[in-house]
């Protein structure tokens, strides 16, 4: 893990330090002499980002020291224009001078105002509470985007060449040369486009980023990019040359397959801006001098794929010197450059190569390469093929049950590359603005041989921060574990989609909404998170409605009949949960802030339609969508089963929905001091509740939906009576029991294991996940799943498959239960009063059938690690690591005190603050440092 690494760097680093100030003699120099440090300094989450929007972006750093119980006392910033400055201390755009605080994450820049493109360095440095004080940190630094419209001094360019409206459409080719007069300090180009673009300057692709400007809400929100392209451009002649794909923005999107859902043409917004050794500046903007035409991509479409005709390449189009006299000009547009928003979210990049590990001839004949691994991305080949001849790749994530190339479940969307061959030499080849979900190619229509290592598997995904790791001793977990992983780096492609495959690839906003806080367990979702929800306020309706997908494409309903698109519980609630879940994990007040008049809209929604009967049973909702039914159960676990089918009342969800939505909401209202929301939303919630009581919960506590998920969100969401809370449990693990298996879909499935383990039946919990027969967890991971399906039966027990209606083999919703995994099994968990792992909570759930279980998360303060081991004496081994400037309580599983040893000392030596045990768990509260629990008690 990257952490690790960046450990043993900062390690090598202060050993360094320690060891040069040593043979100086100056041990007396702060800093060495208390071994505290800062490090791994960030604005707005990203190591010296550039583009920035944010007036007052906010600072980030960990600390660091050999010392326990760190906590941070006080901090002091300085921040300049430029590095000497910096060094010098003259004309500070900021200095704190020395802050009181513990914060050391969230601080927003609180200097002089930026301005358009201004550059920031800053540095920190800390005291601990004991009045030890660290050296300054390493500079860090950040880049403002353009901050006013007027900035922009680009036009919007639209190449002036025909294009047929029925047929998929040949990539436009922008050109400009520019000659650029003196030697080159710094050069930026700031860039946007309708569609998708990629940026060549003298023949290499600007940046490492796929897929921009990203997708948003493109009539309210258009992303721009900024580069860095000082080392691209030379003194003299430059060629820009600009690739335009179709992409979300005019190629066909949602499974009805309309194109133009944007906008009819492709067009460029483009500005470099060049320093000049001198001083001096130039900007070299898009506008009527460019010129344009087509080249090799004859179509590149998200769902469809690729064509391309390596014979129509235009050798140099992106060099200088080229002719393109013969080129068609660009039209200069008008468009509302107000919309144009730095890009917040995370870059998707290539993070992983992967190697076929199967080369197959199916019974058909067909020729096929395994990858593995189910994976979003492309192929790359480096072959040969005559001038003239082909290669057809398609992409299929299983094959079915004799062993064949199986692609029905893509429903229309083909995942097909072509490419024709040039007939010179070995041609390489990658697709530009489509990607597929695949573990299987086929490959047909090429003459010659194709060996494993002449294709590449690309995997792309947002290029978030890796920060989670959970491991325990059992093999299928751990690869479910991986599936989870998988299935979130397949799904979060600029937004989070449901699936990567079909025809479909869409921002759904209930998976989103279930898998969150998976998600940030995993890796820092908060920016990407941040980027998607800005689209929900625009998208939202005036009366508060949030639609089903965001961006919203599913033009009334999509066909379904079932409703305008808008308002479905639980799908709707991700305008509220999300943004909690962020802070929750990362502290970020700010998206609450952002967020709030959205939420709130949303919540005054449910309140004005639930009205003084406090029932949300308005509009239509999808409920606990893909609960197990009941002819399945019929047909695979027993002919005479007589088990109903899981139905959970929609509106009894929606009301627990509304209730714990509203709780949320007066939470945030207060966190953001606004105390009469917070009043209003407190007061209305024991309505919901006792409108619940009356409508769905008999005299004895049982639901009139008696369904695995009703207990599950009455529990949950804190809405079932209190008196009946145990029975309530009870029944849910009766019907558990009974059944023998799970039967919740995507509402009740993510908080299912949860809600038994904070209501005593962590054991019938482990069930569920242990489970390998349908419906399970490990029930696809046995079936040789490396992903997430969306259907509990994707592939059945007999080799067939789910109805190809709605059945990807990637599709995170049902691996929500990774919440679970690190917060009870690992037991690391969120002080909800403390958000972002300030306080940290370590209370595992040990389980009979593991020796085992660990997590580590690298949160904003540093590494947390949670690890319990059963010795082979029967003992068990706790060890927990908690980062500087952060407390723990850590519950240790132990019934007794006596024979419990903390670092090797028995726990009554060890200075240790702790309770006596209660409930099989001693109370331990602790600050950063590392720490081994042992009980000698089995
Ligand atoms: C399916 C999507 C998604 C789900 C909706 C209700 O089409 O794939 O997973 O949220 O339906």
């Amino acid at each position: 893990m990257k952490s690790n690494r960046m450990h043993l760097k900062y390690f090598q680093k202060s050993l360094f330090i320690f060891l040069v100030f040593t043979t100086l003699g100056f041990m007396e120099v702060q800093g060495a002499k208390s071994k505290l440090t800062v490090q791994d300094l960030r604005t707005e989450y990203k190591v010296n980002p550039i583009g920035l929007e944010n007036l007052s972006p906010r600072l980030f750093w960990k600390l660091s020291s050999q010392n326990t119980n760190v906590l941070q006392s006080a901090y002091q910033i300085k921040a300049a224009a430029t590095m000497a400055d910096l060094k010098s201390e003259n004309n500070l755009l900021w200095n704190t001078n020395k802050v009181s605080s513990e914060e050391s994450i969230q601080i927003p820049y609180k200097g002089n105002s930026l301005t358009s493109g201004q550059k920031v360095y800053w540095q920190v440095r800390v005291w601990d509470a004991n009045g030890n004080i660290s050296n300054w940190s390493e500079v860090a630094s950040f880049e403002m985007g353009l901050l006013s419209v007027s900035d922009w001094k680009a036009s919007w360019i639209e190449p002036d060449i025909s294009e047929d409206e029925t047929k998929p459409y040949p990539s436009p080719l922008l050109r400009k040369e520019v000659d650029l007069s003196k030697e080159i300090r710094s050069a930026r180009i700031y860039a946007t486009c309708h569609g998708l673009y990629q940026i060549n300057l003298n023949g290499k692709k600007v940046g490492d980023e796929f897929f921009t400007p990203g997708w948003t809400s493109y009539h309210s929100n258009l992303q721009y990019q900024v580069y860095d392209v000082t080392a691209q451009l030379k003194k003299g002649k430059n060629a820009i040359g600009v690739i335009l794909g179709d992409g979300w923005y005019r190629g066909p999107l949602v499974w009805q397959g309309n194109k133009n859902l944007y906008g009819k043409k492709s067009g460029l917004l483009f500005q470099m801006e060049v320093t000049y050794t001198d001083g001096s500046k130039e900007t070299i903007v898009s506008d009527n001098s460019w010129k344009a035409s087509t080249g090799a991509i004859l179509k590149s479409e998200i769902y469809d794929g690729e064509l391309y005709d390596a014979r129509l390449e235009k050798e140099g189009w992106d060099k200088s010197n080229f002719d393109d006299s013969k080129w068609s000009k660009c039209i200069e547009k008008e468009y509302d450059n107000s919309i144009l928003t730095a890009s917040v979210g995370v870059p998707v990049r290539i993070t992983e190569e992967l190697k076929p590990i199967q080369k197959i001839i199916t019974p058909k004949g067909e020729l096929v390469f395994d990858f593995g691994q189910n994976m979003v991305g492309w192929v790359q080949f480096k072959l040969q093929g005559e001038k003239g001849s082909k290669i057809t790749i398609q992409h299929a994530e299983v094959l079915d049950q004799e062993g064949n190339f199986y692609i029905d479940n893509l429903r229309v969307a083909q995942q097909k590359d072509q490419y024709i061959f040039n007939g010179e030499g070995v041609e390489e080849f990658q697709p530009h603005f489509t990607f597929h979900g695949f573990r299987y190619i086929k490959i047909s229509d090429y003459k010659g041989e194709v060996s494993l290592n002449d294709i590449t598997g690309k995997v792309i995904h947002s290029d978030m921060d890796p920060i989670g790791d959970f491991e325990c001793s059992d093999t299928l977990v751990n690869r479910l574990q991986k599936n989870i992983q998988w299935g979130l780096r397949g799904n979060f492609l600029d937004v989070p989609t449901d699936c990567p495959q079909r025809d479909e690839r869409l921002g759904w906003t209930g998976d989103a909404q279930v898998f969150a806080s998976t998600a940030c367990f995993n890796m820092n979702a908060a920016p990407f998170y941040t980027k998607w929800m800005k689209d929900f306020i625009v998208d939202q309706k005036a009366d508060g409605s949030v639609p089903w997908v965001v961006p919203n494409v599913v033009e009334n309903g999509g066909g379904t009949g079932w409703s305008d698109g808008f308002g479905a519980t639980g799908w709707a609630d991700a305008a509220v949960i999300i943004p909690w879940t962020v802070y929750q994990s990362y502290g970020d007040t700010q998206i609450l802030e952002n967020q709030y008049a959205s939420m709130k809209a949303w919540e005054e929604y449910m309140i004005k339609h639930s009205g003084d009967r406090y029932i949300f049973d308005y509009g239509f909702h999808f409920g606990d969508w893909l609960a197990f039914a009941e002819y399945m159960s019929y047909k695979y676990n027993a002919p005479d089963y007589g088990f109903a089918g899981a139905h959970t009342d929609k509106d009894l969800i929606a009301t627990a929905y509304y209730y714990y939505t509203t709780g949320l909401m007066q939470k945030i209202a207060a966190i953001l001091g606004k105390d009469e929301d917070a009043k209003r939303y407190e007061s209305i919630r024991p309505k919901i509740k006792a409108a619940f009581k009356k409508e769905y919960v008999t005299a004895t506590g049982r639901l009139s939906s008696n369904t695995q998920t009703a207990y599950i969100l009455a529990l949950s969401f804190g809405i079932m009576p209190d008196e009946f809370k145990e029975t309530a449990a009870q029944r849910l693990a009766d019907n558990i029991n009974e059944l023998d298996h799970l039967t919740t879909g995507f509402l009740g499935t993510p908080l299912i294991c949860q809600a038994l383990s904070e209501n005593g039946f962590s054991d019938i919990a482990y069930k569920l996940l242990f489970n390998k027969r349908y419906p399970s967890w490990l029930y696809p991971v046995t079936m040789g799943a490396t992903t997430i399906w969306e259907r509990w039966d994707g592939i059945k027990p007999d080799g067939s498959f789910q109805d190809v209606g709605m059945n990807s083999f990637n599709h995170y919703a049902y691996g929500a239960v990774g919440n679970w995994l690190y917060t009870q099994v690992a037991g690391v968990q969120i002080d909800p009063e403390k958000p972002g792992y300030k306080h940290i909570i370590i209370k595992p759930q040990l389980s009979d059938q593991l020796t085992y279980a660990k997590a580590n998360i690298e949160s904003m303060y540093g590494e947390i690690n949670s690890h319990w081991q059963k010795q082979e004496d029967g003992s068990l081994l706790l060890k927990v690591t908690v980062p500087a400037n952060t407390t723990a309580s850590v519950f240790v599983p132990a019934s007794t005190t006596s024979g419990l040893y903390v670092n090797g000392k028995e726990i009554s030596k060890a200075k240790i603050k702790y309770t006596e045990p209660s409930n099989g768990y001693v109370k331990v509260e602790v600050g950063s440092g590392n720490y081994q629990f042992k009980t000698t008690q089995k």
